[in-house]
């Protein structure tokens, strides 16, 4: 299969120059591509790994991937998609956004191939100087205001009077396809590809190459994520998620994949992995006969927390995320283990309780709510159903003390199968 069909099976074309065209293009030899990401925040979301999975896609089919990091195009906010205004960054957050996304732009791409490396670029450096009459002369003379009014970031925003749009960000469309021009006569980079919401954006740029160089151009783009309800993917009640680890730990970007909506998966194993066909219809036919084993959640989560927080982190999050259902807790680091704390109930006790001679099990489990009585305890034990740190507690004379301290100060108590509660020491 080649590329174009691959990326069409996987539902991640939306809009295309002429298809046939491009197909030929990419059976004639290696393209050039770019994909832009402006530094909004101080890191790239999962709406990114799109963009960034699409170059890493063709560069695996030997084209060679440009990742644009918008030093320049940040400091004006594109209005495509967005229902108001942006407020601008200032100066100072901009910098400091721009380290952070060329950071991450750095990951997932192969920059030291010998073949087609990445290569990475930021449009500050051959926009910031341009004088702004040099501009308006060379570029915006190419631009007919009334297809500018046509494209939809524009016409959503004209719509919408109380939300207008200002004179900055309906200019914005004329700085991307300055890239697209700089980048088709300086590194003859042919095709951009991008999210639906940068359809205009992009056939902007075509034209203009074709206006001042007579060169022709193409354009690609994706549809972009959504939840079942049609809703954006990528974000929780507690905001986006993030790519970097300080922002969203790789175990809630795990979680966050494992929770995905059943009848979503497949098409997020499509969109969001680089695993083969073969393997994501093994996975949909295991999903659909039988879904309670989630094997196709398992595997992207998998995938994704490996391509963005690396293969060690990834395995330190399936484990920590297997301990609530029973799992073995050696290894795990602390900080993963608070994360866990923090979904199940948790009782604090005093130092005292749990040093020296320790203290029993029968009465710690009745304190930490998981028994209603001592007498029930005893029971629990001797049946069988408890457990410490997920070790069965076998013996009701069981004493625990400092030794079966987690961190030095946390101990896993589970009833059954699921009840658990962390004891946690404080003071
Ligand atoms: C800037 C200069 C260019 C080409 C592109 C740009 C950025 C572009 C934009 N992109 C989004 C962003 O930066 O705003 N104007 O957050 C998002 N992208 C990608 C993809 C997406 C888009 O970075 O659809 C989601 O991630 O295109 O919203 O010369």
């Amino acid at each position: 299969m080649n590329l174009l069909e691959d990326l069409k099976w996987r539902g991640l074309v939306a809009d295309c120059t002429d298809e046939a065209e491009l197909g030929q293009r990419l059976a004639a030899g290696p393209v050039t591509l770019y994909c832009g990401f402006d530094p909004t925040a101080d890191s790239l979301h999962v709406g990114h790994l799109m963009g960034q999975l699409m170059l890493r896609r063709f560069q695996l089919a030997g084209h060679r991937p440009i990742p644009l990091a918008g030093g320049a195009t940040g400091q004006i906010g594109d209005p495509s998609g967005k229902s108001a205004e942006r407020q601008l960054l200032t100066r100072a957050q901009l910098e400091e956004n721009v380290g952070c996304i060329k950071r991450q732009l750095q990951r997932i791409l192969d920059f030291e191939s010998g073949m087609n490396p990445a290569q990475l670029v930021d449009n500050a450096a051959w926009t910031a100087q341009v004088s702004y009459l040099d501009f308006l002369r060379d570029v915006g003379k190419h631009f007919s205001v009334n297809v500018m009014l046509a494209k939809e970031s524009v016409r959503a925003r004209l719509e919408d009077r109380e939300a207008g749009i200002s004179y900055t960000e309906f200019s914005y469309m004329l700085l991307q396809a300055y890239d697209f021009l700089h980048l088709r006569q300086t590194l003859q980079c042919e095709l951009q590809v991008g999210g639906s919401d940068q359809w205009g954006n992009i056939t902007a740029g075509i034209d203009l190459i074709r206006k001042k160089t007579g060169l022709g151009a193409y354009g690609l783009t994706f549809p972009l994520l959504t939840k079942a309800d049609g809703t954006k993917f990528g974000k929780t009640e507690s905001g986006a998620v993030w790519l970097d680890p300080r922002k969203t730990s790789p175990y809630r970007f795990y979680q966050f994949f494992i929770q995905a909506d059943d009848s979503m998966v497949v098409s997020y194993l499509k969109r969001l992995t680089l695993l083969p066909r073969e393997e994501i219809e093994a996975l949909a036919e295991a999903h659909a006969g039988k879904p309670e084993a989630r094997p196709a959640h398992r595997a992207l989560a998998r995938f994704v927390t490996e391509l963005v927080h690396g293969r060690e982190a990834m395995l330190e999050v399936v484990r920590a995320s297997e301990i609530l259902f029973g799992g073995d807790l050696a290894g795990i680091s602390e900080a993963t283990f608070r994360e866990i704390v923090g979904e199940v109930p948790t009782r604090e006790v005093a130092p005292a309780d749990l040093s020296g001679q320790g203290k029993s099990l029968v009465g710690l489990l009745v304190e930490a709510g998981l028994c209603p009585s001592k007498g029930q305890a005893r029971k629990d034990i001797e049946g069988g159903g408890i457990y410490v740190n997920n070790v069965r507690a076998g013996d009701v004379g069981r004493v625990v003390g400092g030794g079966d301290l987690l961190f030095g100060k946390h101990l896993l108590l589970r009833k059954g199968k699921r009840n658990y509660v962390v004891v946690t020491v404080v003071g």
